[in-house]
């Protein structure tokens, strides 16, 4: 079997002990919902990962794993709140299904849900793993602010898109990496080197979402695909459209983000065109191909022998080639 399917299965099997059976109804049923769709498990794997790469059993990671795991699918609940999506993982999302005040509460508790599972850590391990999630934690609330902000501030730069991302994504990526390293004691060089590889990866992961989010395949993608065109998000394929497209279709870009048709099939095909002319799409690309490049540089000053560094290698390689 596969290294990322071994975790990925271990991942899986501990999630349907602790969280899928256990759970009582109501407040937790759109926790178990939304878990049990599945989605690619990235950040727990990344826990795990870590853990043993730096010298642990991965098991001893299993909470941590299902904490960073709970935690992203609360930011996802709310997430599809904030982006009035219809679709996750190709199904309902827990608004949808239930209601605004149900996913808003589901949401608040899944939060809390994965603070708790840190609490399983003794001592010192507990600690640190409790200040890296809460100062990450905000983070991503800072980065979703930011996201919002963006729908309606007129000038956003592409270092405010870039620094938006980092917060409501990469760092998370980051974390769950360290967390893996804090749960094996490695040194607080390798905690922050690997730390460092994750926020890397996580900006082009989230580059690629937003790449995925208006040229995904809708069979497979999971996702409202034109989800963000149509809230008029300022993404790095908008904001490099406007500084490389003519200046009559830049103005058209801007005044397509100006309305919200009730029919929005044409307005996500028509920016989608723009994005494509204006060269965006290919440096979209580009960039992605970039910060994996960086996040494979730093990943070389981790002080562990070469060979185990290979899972390492070959996830982030395959998240850049995914297709949701
Ligand atoms: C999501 O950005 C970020 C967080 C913190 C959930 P997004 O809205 O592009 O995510 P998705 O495409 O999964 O809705
Ligand atoms: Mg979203
Ligand atoms: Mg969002
Ligand atoms: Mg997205």
């Amino acid at each position: 079997m596969l290294t990322v399917d071994r975790y990925r299965q271990e991942f899986e099997d501990y999630l349907s002990q602790n969280i899928v059976k256990q759970e009582p109804a109501n407040l937790y049923d759109p926790m178990v919902y939304i878990l049990g769709l599945g989605g690619k498990r990235v950040r727990p794997v990344l826990v795990l990962m870590a853990a043993e790469i730096l010298g642990s059993d991965s098991k001893k990671a299993l909470d941590a794993a299902l904490a960073i795991e709970v935690f992203h699918n609360f930011s996802l609940v709310h997430d599809d709140i904030m982006d009035d999506a219809p679709l996750r993982r190709g199904e309902q999302t827990v608004h949808e299904r239930w209601d605004i005040n149900t996913g808003i509460l589901s949401g608040d508790a899944m939060l809390i849900k994965a603070y708790q599972l840190f609490e399983k850590y003794p001592g010192e391990t507990f600690r640190q793993l409790a200040e890296l999630f809460s100062s990450t934690a905000i983070k991503v609330c800072e980065g979703q602010q930011y996201d919002m902000d963006f729908e309606v501030q007129e000038k956003v730069s592409i270092d405010d898109y870039l620094k938006m991302i980092e917060y409501k994504t990469a760092v998370l990526v980051g974390a769950s990496l360290k967390m893996g390293a804090i749960v094996a004691e490695a040194s607080a060089e390798n905690c922050d080197r690997i730390y460092e590889f994750g926020r890397l990866l996580g900006i082009a992961f989230q580059l690629q979402d937003d790449y995925l989010d208006a040229f995904g395949d809708p069979d497979s993608f999971g996702k409202q695909v034109g989800g963000d065109i149509i809230e008029n998000k300022k993404t790095f394929l908008y904001l490099s459209s406007l500084q490389h497209a003519a200046s009559r279709e830049a103005m058209q870009l801007e005044h397509l983000y100006s309305i919200n048709p009730p029919d929005p099939s044409s307005k996500v095909e028509t920016v989608k065109g723009l994005f494509e002319s204006s060269g965006a799409a290919e440096l979209t690309r580009k960039e992605i191909e970039k910060y994996t490049t960086k996040a494979f540089e730093v990943l070389e000053e981790l002080q562990i022998p070469e060979e185990r560094k290979k899972p390492l290698y070959n996830f982030g390689k395959g998240l850049m080639d995914r297709q949701v």
